[in-house]
This record gives structure tokens, C-alpha cells and sequence, in this order.
């Protein structure tokens, strides 16, 4: 997608601060840090929204699931980390490419705002 700010990262054509890559996925740090560590997981392919899957990104979407483990370990979350996917309009979706917020080394407020 030539519009899609996550695409443009993906393809490096706006700078970030990758954490960990591979064939299926990018994590990066996120620019407006909401926690010490605040990163983002996006699958390469685009996906706009958990609204817009379907049964083709199933494997895909269980090996994000599967991978933040080894991202939170990575970056040192040894003591726990929230994960977030804001899905529309109420769930305060900005980005419309499919991503995962971690956030770490600090306690997390629940209910969440
Ligand atoms: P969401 O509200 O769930 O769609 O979160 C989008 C997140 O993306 C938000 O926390 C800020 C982050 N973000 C937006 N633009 C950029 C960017 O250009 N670079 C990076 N690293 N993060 C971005």
C-alpha cells in the first residue's frame, strides 16, 4: 500500500528503530512511547485492521502471537509486558496496517484508558 506510513517503514522509506525482522514481520520502536518500552509488531504483508483478516492470515497472525515472547524477551521485559491491538474507530486505531503494541517496564493500569 503506497500510502501506508507501516508500508513505507517496512520498505524503509521513513527511518525507525528496528528491534527485530524477519521474512514475516518488523517490530520497531514506536514514536510516541506510551511506556520505557513501547515497540510495534506489523506483519510485512498489509493488513489493515483485525476487521480485514481472514482465514488465509490465520498462520500469520498465530505466529505474531507466537513471536512476541521472543521480541518481550529480547528487549528485556523478563517481568511482564501488555500487548494491544486497537481495532476502529472506538478502539483508537490511527494506523490502519495491522499492529501489535508491547509495552513494558512499568506497571500497567487496568482498566485501560
Ligand atoms: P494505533 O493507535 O494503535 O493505530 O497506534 C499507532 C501507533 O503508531 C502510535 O502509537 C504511534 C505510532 N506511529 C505512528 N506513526 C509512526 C511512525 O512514523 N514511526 C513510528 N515508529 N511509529 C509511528
Amino acid at each position: 500500500m503506497s500510502d501506508c506510513i507501516f508500508c513505507m517503514i517496512k520498505e524503509g522509506k521513513i527511518p525507525s528503530s528496528t528491534v527485530y525482522e524477519d521474512d514475516k514481520i518488523l517490530v520497531f520502536n514506536d514514536v510516541d512511547p506510551q511506556a520505557p518500552v513501547h515497540m510495534l509488531m506489523i506483519p510485512k504483508k498489509h493488513i489493515s485492521s483485525l476487521n480485514e483478516t481472514s482465514e488465509e492470515d490465520e498462520a500469520l497472525l498465530g505466529y505474531m502471537m507466537n513471536k512476541v515472547r521472543d521480541v518481550a524477551k529480547l528487549a528485556g521485559l523478563d517481568n511482564g509486558y501488555r500487548v494491544v491491538i486497537n481495532c476502529g474507530e472506538d478502539g483508537m486505531q490511527t494506523v490502519f496496517h495491522i499492529h501489535v503494541h508491547i509495552l513494558g517496564k512499568r506497571k500497567m493500569l487496568w482498566p485501560p484508558g
